[in-house]
């Protein structure tokens, strides 16, 4: 049985709506950030860098949302991966850039202490951090233009994972409802049963009205 291990509202919102989605069968434990449970001996051996998602499988542990999604699409949910090289390599590219860019923008504002000791600076990079989030929510909303999935008409796990930066910009009172294509996106995202039964699960702030 796959084991599953998140904090509701974190990053690994992305892996959680691609295994509820997938109809793959699996445990799942929710750790509390507020506790600082992902910091424990128990699950650092699963994952010694303290960060969540993780979901443990036969052969040991995967960490990361891009391989834990790309894990499941192979293994439980191939239609959940686009087939074509070219837009597979293309799903594979946004989901890097989220991870290497769209997340590490957010996280200069909950975590400036992770950029830098200076406690002086702080309030600066938590602008600087907002103004290249709100860009990246921008771009994002100018991918999905016309597109009923961020991939085109396929829905994918790309589309989870790109559902996690709304609910971020919706947390920290960014404009997203002007993002029109992001925000009708959102919508049928909502529409999903996998998708309600996740953010439900992880009481989500995409719920709240
Ligand atoms: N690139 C990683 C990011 C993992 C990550 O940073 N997760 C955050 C939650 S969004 C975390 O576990 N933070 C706990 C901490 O920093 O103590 C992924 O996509 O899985």
């Amino acid at each position: 049985m796959l084991k599953f291990y998140y904090a509701p509202g974190a990053c690994s919102t992305a892996s959680h709506i691609g295994l509820e989605e997938s109809g793959a069968r699996f445990d799942s434990q929710a750790l509390s950030f507020a506790k600082n449970e992902q910091k424990t001996p128990e699950y650092l051996k699963i994952n010694p860098r303290g960060r969540v998602p993780a979901l443990v499988i036969d052969e040991g542990a995967i960490v990361e949302n891009t391989a834990i999604l790309d894990y499941v699409a192979a293994k439980y949910a191939p239609h959940l991966m686009p087939k074509d090289p070219a837009q597979r390599a293309r799903a594979i590219s946004l989901m890097a850039w989220f991870s290497n860019t769209v997340h590490p923008s957010f996280t200069h504002i909950s975590r400036p202490e992770r950029f830098a000791t200076d406690t002086a600076v702080h309030e600066h990079l938590k602008a600087v951090g907002r103004e290249n989030f709100h860009a990246n929510l921008k771009e994002i909303d100018g991918f999905l233009a016309g597109k009923q999935w961020i991939m085109g008409n396929d829905f994918s796990v790309v589309d989870g994972y790109a559902l996690v930066f709304y609910g971020w910009g919706k947390r920290i009172g960014l404009p997203v409802a002007d993002l029109e294509n992001y925000t009708a996106w959102k919508d049928r995202m909502l529409a999903r049963p996998a998708v309600r039964r996740v953010l439900e699960r992880e009481q989500s702030v995409l719920l709240a009205a």
